[in-house]
Formats: C-alpha cells, structure tokens, sequence
C-alpha cells in the first residue's frame, strides 16, 4: 500500500512538471505563428528566436526556501511562478512591446504581472520586459491555468545579461567593483547599439516603401 501511494506522489510529480512543457509547447507554437504572421503584414520577423527552459528541482528549492514554506504542489505553483520560463529575443526594442502587446491580446492568455526593466532599467545596467501569464493547459481529465515567465529582450540586451550571469556566478555575488562599473557602461553601450540600430531600420523601412513602379520614382532620383 505504502508502494502505491509512492507511485501515486510520483505520477502526481511527473505530471505536475509536464504541464509546464505543455504550456511552454503551446506558447512556443502560438509565438511562431504571431511571427509568421507579422512576416507576411510587414515582411521582417520581430522575433530573432525563442528559447524555453523548465526551472531545475534544486532551482525551485531554492525559490522555496527563499520565498516561504510550501504544503502542496498547488503551493508550489503559485510561489514559483517561474517554473516555466519563454525568452523571446527580438531585433528592435519596439519589437518587444509589439510581441508584449500580440501576447496580451490573445483570448486565452491571462496576463498577471508585467515588469518593464527597459522603461526601469535595473541598478546595474539589466534591461529586459518581463510578463508572468497563465496560459491553459488541457490534459485528459482536466483544465490547468499554467503560469510562464516570459523575458522579451533585443539580441544586445540578451547579450549583455548573459555576460552578467556568467560573472555574477563565477564571482558567487561578489562581483568587483571596476567589473560592476565596466557591467554597467557595457550596459549603457547595449541601449545606445539597439537605438542606432532601431533608428537604421527606421530610415531602411521608409526606404523600402517607395514605389519603384511609380512613374514618379525615375523623377524623384
Ligand atoms: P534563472 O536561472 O534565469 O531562472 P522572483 O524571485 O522571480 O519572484 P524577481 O527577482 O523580482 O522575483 O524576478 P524578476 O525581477 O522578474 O527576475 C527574474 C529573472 O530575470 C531571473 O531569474 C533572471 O533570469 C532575470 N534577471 C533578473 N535580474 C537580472 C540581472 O540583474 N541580471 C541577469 N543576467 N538576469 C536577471 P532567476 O530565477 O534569477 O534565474
């Protein structure tokens, strides 16, 4: 009896984490199709690519230890809202509120927190938007609004965090100072890059909707 009901916490466990594939699976799906689509509407994708993780068991112990005793798994999910995790990298800031925007309108994506770390950049130079949303999963016997975080970032904001990571882990925290210092001017480098480069595609964009067909063009050259 006791083997059963091992076999019972375990099934429960399993499915408890795969429901947080299904939701990252059926995000990942309905952004692709949001990015086809604008390819067609305005003939360059928004999105550069998309990568999705599940938070580690060791990760989510953490979070829990940190955030607060958990009785249950329905405990678990509504403290670790991160569990599943979207990164959508796009090509221009604007881009970012566009996918923010395509998201927030889809009918069965409840939006339930969103951080704006571009518009409020962190203290040491971190930009990013991020949204938690709940996105329904539908299994055999049941419906289950799934929590994701979602981090929409451009390439050199993502560029930059990653740097960030890899120096806030190997120094455990305690990053030096003139490191922190050159972060941060790195930082401002990458907001600078993605304005010159919005403002580029800007001009390019106006460039492309001249009418090559219309006798007027020859005279306009
Ligand atoms: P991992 O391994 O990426 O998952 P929370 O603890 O999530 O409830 P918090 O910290 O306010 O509260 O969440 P926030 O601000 O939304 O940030 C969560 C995630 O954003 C982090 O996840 C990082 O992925 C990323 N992030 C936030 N700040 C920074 C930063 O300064 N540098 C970098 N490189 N990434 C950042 P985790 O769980 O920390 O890690």
């Amino acid at each position: 009896n006791q083997l059963e009901q091992l076999k019972l916490i375990r099934n429960n466990i399993t499915r408890f984490m795969m429901m947080y594939e299904f939701a990252l699976k059926e995000l990942t799906t309905k952004i692709e199709i949001l990015n086809d689509e604008f390819h067609v509407l305005h003939e360059y994708n928004p999105i550069e690519h998309i990568k999705s993780r599940i938070k580690s068991p060791e990760s989510i112990m953490k979070k829990l230890q940190r955030k607060g005793y958990a009785q249950s798994l329905s405990d678990i999910k509504e403290t670790v809202r991160d569990i599943a995790g979207l990164r959508i990298t796009c090509s221009f800031t604007e881009d970012i509120y566009r996918v923010c925007e395509m998201l927030t309108n889809q009918a069965d994506i409840r939006v339930i927190e969103v951080k704006d770390y571009i518009r409020n950049p962190k203290s040491n130079g971190y930009r990013s938007l991020h949204m938690i949303i709940q996105v329904p999963v539908f299994m055999s016997d049941r419906q289950e609004d799934v929590y994701v975080e979602v981090q929409i970032r451009t390439i050199a904001m993502d560029f930059w965090a990653s740097l960030e990571h890899k120096i806030f882990y190997k120094y455990e925290g305690a990053v030096p100072e003139h490191l922190l210092k050159e972060l941060k001017d790195a930082a401002d480098s990458a907001t600078a890059l993605d304005y010159k480069m919005e403002r580029l595609h800007h001009e390019v964009q106006s460039i492309k909707s001249v009418d090559k067909t219309d006798p007027e063009y020859e005279l306009v050259q």
